[in-house]
């Protein structure tokens, strides 16, 4: 049988975290922003930068707060759940603006910071009040959990035949063959054996892993944990596969049993998500690496909307899942993100934001987003380029990282190089046809140099991140 998609103590539950959440929150008003995408879209940087920019006062003209005059100051602060993984921002930034500056490494789990920002209101008690003060939670976690959400109203059987037949599909990788294969040789009615077990799963999951490689760049099969296990690795909750109906299956079985597990998922890892962090957030950043995909041609691009048309469906009201009532009212605005637009030169830039707003708008049409005001800015929460001008073109100057190959040369991580790196096709919907993006793409090193602001002090350098920044928070520091 399958699970109604919530239960009663889901939604208790949930009442309680927000009304614990008011009530903590009588003397200082909280935010929680909630930063999310695929993989490598950006958002460790993008806390990184945001954090950073916060703390030392950064280049930001577009943040009315702090171009008002009006932003006192901000620190960090300890984080009232002691439960959840702190986001590493000190290390972040060494190994950004260290001895040699590197990206920091990827990040699998979910992690979260306080900033305490204290700023005076522009509201007419404010001069007798004093300054105001506002928690900022930051709250990072993988976009792939969202793809998760629509399982919550599939039963095993039903999830089983999407996912083989996905699987099936003559644009799956070689793992997906070597699947069905284990699967074609396994009983699925014999009496549960956990070998048997293990090696389903493992062989599933080198399936979900080879469509995300860079050849493939598919971004859209779930379960989301299977690829970012985090603690639950080798759970059982985690050690399942999709499996054909097969009518002589008996309690024991392996079948029976993974069919148990895949509800244990549920129940372990997609609610409890759901229910204790997404749940909770006020405002939601989904940084998109639009390049990456436009980059890699047509297939990713369209693999691109369709995972964004599957994560924006978290944020859309009035579906027949009941959770999704529950966790929409309360994020009030959504900004679309294109990172890393310090790849492409600032003639492109408006270009780069009309191709986001393209790639959402489906998504955006079909969906309500529970009275969510959304936005879309292509940004660079930390800029690794300058710009140039070599024969009439306008070219990106910056240091390719070690081992990075264009034309036939290969970089050592040393010599700047100024590189024309094309144009955006004008016309978004181009995008989706072969031959019409021609794109050069290399991965820079972090700036050597870093900005200053109107105190003189560093700052990283970015694009566009103070509108970014403006609508995320600015209305809170009104
Ligand atoms: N030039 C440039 N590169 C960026 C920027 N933001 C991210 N990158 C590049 O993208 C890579 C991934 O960025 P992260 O912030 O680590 O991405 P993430 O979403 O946290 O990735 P995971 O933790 O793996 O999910 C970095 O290592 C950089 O190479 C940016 O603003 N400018
Ligand atoms: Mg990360």
């Amino acid at each position: 049988m399958p699970q109604p998609p919530t239960t009663i103590t889901d939604e208790i539950g949930i009442a309680l975290g927000n009304l614990a959440d008011a009530a903590s929150g009588t003397l200082t008003p909280t935010l929680r922003l909630g930063v999310t995408g695929l993989s490598r879209a950006g958002k460790t940087i993008f806390i990184t930068s945001l954090i950073h920019n916060l703390l030392t006062g950064g280049r930001l003209p577009g943040f009315a707060p702090l171009a008002e005059g009006r932003f006192i100051g901000a620190k960090l602060a300890e984080s009232p759940d002691a439960s959840i993984p702190r986001f590493a921002y000190e290390q972040h930034l060494e190994a950004l603006t260290g001895k040699t500056p590197h990206w920091p490494e990827s990040t699998r789990r979910i992690s979260q910071l306080r900033i305490v920002l204290k700023f005076q209101s522009q509201q007419w008690w404010s001069g007798w009040s004093g300054p105001s003060t506002l928690n900022l939670d930051i709250v990072d976690y993988p976009g792939e959990w969202l793809l998760d959400l629509p399982l919550l109203s599939l039963s095993f059987a039903e999830w089983s035949a999407q996912a083989l037949a996905r699987a099936n599909e003559a644009s799956a990788p070689p793992e997906a063959k070597a699947f069905l294969a284990a699967l074609a040789a396994t009983d699925t009615a014999a009496p549960m054996h956990e070998p048997d077990a293990e090696r389903l799963a493992a062989a599933f999951t080198a399936y979900l892993r080879a469509s995300r490689a860079d050849t493939h760049a598919l971004s859209t099969l779930p379960p989301g944990r299977f690829l970012m296990p985090g603690d639950l690795e080798g759970s059982p909750a985690l050690t399942f596969a999709p499996l054909p109906p097969n009518p002589s299956a008996r309690a024991g079985s392996l079948h029976a049993t993974l069919e148990r597990r895949f509800e244990a998922y549920k129940d372990v890892v997609i609610r409890p998500f759901f229910r204790d962090h997404f749940a909770r957030l006020d405002r939601q950043i989904v940084l998109v690496d639009t390049l990456r995909a436009l980059n890699a041609g047509p297939a990713a691009v369209a693999d691109l909307e369709t995972a964004l048309s599957d994560i924006l469906a978290c944020f859309r009201q009035g579906d027949a899942n009941p959770f999704l009532r529950l966790i929409s009212r309360r994020i009030d605005r959504i900004l679309f993100a294109a990172t890393k637009a310090d790849h492409v030169h600032s003639t492109s830039h408006d270009r780069l934001e009309a191709i986001l707003n393209r790639l959402v708008a489906r998504a955006a049409r079909r969906a309500k987003f529970a009275g969510a005001e959304t936005s879309s800015v292509a940004l660079a929460a930390i800029r690794a380029t300058r710009e140039g001008k070599v024969r009439d073109l306008d070219v990106i100057i910056g240091t390719p990282e070690a081992g990075e190959q264009l034309d036939g040369v290969t970089y050592d991580g040393t010599t700047e190089i100024a590189l024309f790196p094309g144009d955006l096709p004008a016309v978004p919907d181009d995008m989706f046809s072969a031959g019409s993006v021609d794109l050069n793409f290399l991965r820079f090193l972090p700036p050597q140099q870093l900005d200053r602001n109107a105190e003189g002090a560093s700052v990283l350098p970015h694009i566009r991140f103070d509108r970014a920044l403006d609508f995320l928070i600015g209305d809170w520091l009104k």
